[in-house]
């Protein structure tokens, strides 16, 4: 299979292997010389992976994440600051003033950094009952009660429900805030936020610096950076607490700095825009993904969606390559791969399921109609929702970085980075290309 070996040196000082697989599928394996000497296959899984376990009432919320580079320091009070961030936000219940999220690492980090080894994160559930939590028996519309009691074949609603609860996505974000300490070692930085709360519209300019729109968004309970809409938002939910109703809405995460080429349009599979959209959308209560413009380019002419490209020389130490566009309606995504352009992602989040006031429902034990059960709960979570997609996105980012540039420590990763910068911004003009 392998065709040639070339090596060349680039500015990091190491040897690199240019691994010619054959004339159709290269790849390019950077790595010190003899460290890699056998090319790993091309159709394998996604070198980073997660799993989470854990129910809503059980013992602890548990994420296991594999294929983290050895070499990688890690902020645990970056970890734990998304995780407390997860907790707030207005409109949220009672559990969230039970809890104190904060991740116990129980292996994979050795004095603060990775070791290659799987990273098991454990967050305690103060409130643990899970034996003596009560049977429900009347499903709620909208959540998982009534399709997971007929599939495990059971008329008590919370064995399906301690595993479908949000409460999971407490484990998400340990392991998005995990993986985002490998990506800020590339300068590359995400921003989560509220974009509306029921028919509450914010304004959010999409190339402002993301420490400006941090700042701007950490002011006000809505997670929004549009203080006004901000104040409305929480008015809406204000007024749904008081009618024992819930509202949903819409979350907008940025990512800055993803150099051009992460994901592919060679494989289905390996398409990051696919990908973003699965990671996202399982996310409890997501019922819609967009990417840059998303729905609304079905409404326009191509000339008004597509972006013109310029070049600007002086922009070519940045992600773009000096490649600059007039707009973003792509949302940094063109054939399922990075463009250098910030990654825009939009989520659509339903109203919370458990409803004050009930819904209309059957009882599961005599199939008489009755109002579905209450269990405590939120009037409103998309401002956590905004922190949880926020890291979904950041782990999905993570992974397609280092299925690029793959390497057993983070020292690997950057030369392979450091290798294809340079190549890309020799291409054309007075540069050349790779043969
Ligand atoms: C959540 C924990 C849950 C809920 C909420 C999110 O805790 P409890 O059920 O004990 O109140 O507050 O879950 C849901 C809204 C849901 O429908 O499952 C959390 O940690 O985010």
């Amino acid at each position: 299979m392998i065709g040639e070996v070339d090596n060349l040196t680039v500015a990091t000082g190491l040897d690199f292997e240019l691994v010619r697989i054959d004339r159709h599928f290269r790849s390019i394996r950077a790595g010190p010389l003899n460290a890699r000497r056998r090319p790993k296959p091309i159709y394998n899984t996604p070198m980073l992976d997660y799993r989470t376990a854990g129910e809503s009432h059980g013992q602890a919320l548990i994420a296991l994440v594999e294929g983290i580079p050895a070499g990688v320091p890690i902020a645990l009070d970056v970890i734990n600051g998304e995780l407390t961030r997860r907790q707030g936000g207005y409109g949220r219940g009672g559990r969230m003033k039970i809890e104190r999220d904060q991740v116990n690492i129980l292996s994979g980090v050795r004095r603060g950094v990775t070791i290659g080894s799987p990273v098991a994160m454990q967050i305690a559930n103060k409130d643990f009952r899970l034996d003596e939590a009560p049977p429900l028996h009347r499903p709620r519309p909208g959540h998982a009660d009534l399709a997971g009691s007929l599939k495990w074949l059971t008329n008590d609603c919370r064995e399906t429900l301690e595993r479908a609860s949000a409460r999971e996505t407490a484990a998400r974000v340990a392991a998005g805030a995990l993986a985002r300490c490998l990506l800020r070692e590339f300068g590359i930085d995400l921003i989560g936020y509220v974009v509306r709360i029921g028919e509450v519209v914010a304004a959010v300019p999409f190339d402002f610096p993301i420490p400006e729109l941090r700042s701007a968004r950490d002011a006000n309970e809505a997670y929004c950076p549009d203080q006004s809409a901000a104040s409305a938002m929480i008015e809406v939910i204000r007024r749904a607490k008081i009618e024992k109703d819930t509202v949903g809405g819409v979350v907008e995460v940025q990512v800055h700095g993803v150099p051009p080429g992460v994901g592919s349009c060679m494989r289905w599979q390996d398409k990051l825009d696919g990908r973003l959209m699965q990671a996202v959308g399982s996310v409890q209560a997501i019922k819609g993904v967009e990417i840059g413009l998303g729905f609304a380019a079905a409404e326009r002419p191509g000339s008004k969606v597509h972006d013109e490209i310029d070049f600007d020389p002086k922009l070519r130490p940045t992600s773009s390559l000096g490649f600059t566009r007039r707009s973003n309606n792509a949302g940094g995504l063109e054939g399922g791969m990075t463009n250098g352009q910030p990654i825009v992602v939009r989520a659509a989040m339903k109203p919370i399921s458990t409803l004050l006031r009930g819904m209309d429902s059957v009882n599961l034990l005599t199939r008489q109609s009755e109002r579905s059960d209450y269990e405590r709960s939120d009037v409103c979570s998309v401002p956590a929702a905004s922190v949880v997609v926020e890291n979904v996105v950041a782990f999905e980012i993570a992974r397609s970085f280092l299925d690029k540039f793959a390497g057993d420590t983070l020292k690997e990763t950057r030369a392979a980075y450091d290798y294809y910068l340079q190549s890309a911004r020799s291409l054309g003009g007075m540069g050349s290309t790779i043969e």
